[in-house]
């Protein structure tokens, strides 16, 4: 899988994707993350990339000529699933959208900053809007880096079995169970018996049992519709 990420603050994204699970899956081979400085496409002498907002108003606005022009190079040289724009206006991101985003094969994910991009860009360049939540940060970028990396670790590969995606929260629409590791005892806190015993389906069903009532307690939304499973988002049987 292949993501180009375009963006005024190329900085912002060097850290996120040269560490760990990350940097893994680039070693591998199983992905490639590639930054794009947009001022690079930009306007002028100053390589302008934004401007004020046609009726006034505070705040500049991210021209559609550079990031057209950006999309265009990155177009003649493979096809693309989608063109995402980062934004707190677009469908909040989850797991379900995660899971099918790793299917795709190429990416483009374009960062907002200043006071958004000239609507022209979302009408006609973008194919999808993603927020990573009701809030609002400084640019796209870390909702970016946040994104990339919920996709990447689902990737056939990057994960080893230790790992694996499949008892994630959420992956099955519940919250994951606790975890414990050695000791066994620590200042009279007490390991649960049942995870000691060895007895592969009493772990198995306690820690389902726990999945849902820890679920219940925090995330009630998840459990609508369905008391036993959560969402129906469901990609693995229990
Ligand atoms: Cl995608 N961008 C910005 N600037 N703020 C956000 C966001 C995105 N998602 C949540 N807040």
């Amino acid at each position: 899988m292949r993501i180009d990420i375009i963006t005024v603050l190329p900085g912002l994204l060097e850290g996120p994707f040269s560490h760990s699970i990350l940097k893994r899956a680039e070693d591998k081979g199983l992905a490639s993350v590639k930054v794009h400085d947009l001022r690079g496409y930009g306007i002028g002498k100053q390589k302008s990339v934004d401007d004020y907002a046609f009726g006034g108003g505070a705040g500049m606005v991210m021209m559609i000529e550079p990031i057209a022009k950006c999309i265009e190079v990155l177009k003649k040289e493979r096809d693309y699933d989608e063109v995402i724009y980062m934004t707190p206006d677009g469908l909040t991101f989850d797991q379900s959208m995660a899971n099918s985003l790793s299917l795709r094969e190429n990416l483009i994910i374009l960062c907002g900053h200043y006071k958004g991009v000239d609507e022209r860009v979302r009408q006609h360049l973008i194919t999808k809007e993603v927020s990573i939540g009701d809030f609002v940060l400084s640019g796209g970028e870390l909702a970016a880096a946040v994104v990339t990396d919920a996709i990447i670790r689902l990737l056939p590969g990057v994960l080893n079995d230790e790992t694996s995606a499949l008892t994630d929260s959420f992956q099955d629409g519940l919250l994951a169970p606790p975890v414990y590791t050695r000791p066994a005892s620590y200042k009279g806190w007490e390991v649960p018996e049942v995870l000691l015993s060895g007895h592969a389906a009493n772990i198995e069903s306690w820690r389902f049992d726990e999945s849902v009532r820890r679920t219940k307690e925090r995330r009630p939304d998840l459990m609508e519709g369905d008391i036993s499973l959560g969402n129906g988002d469901s990609t693995t049987e229990r």
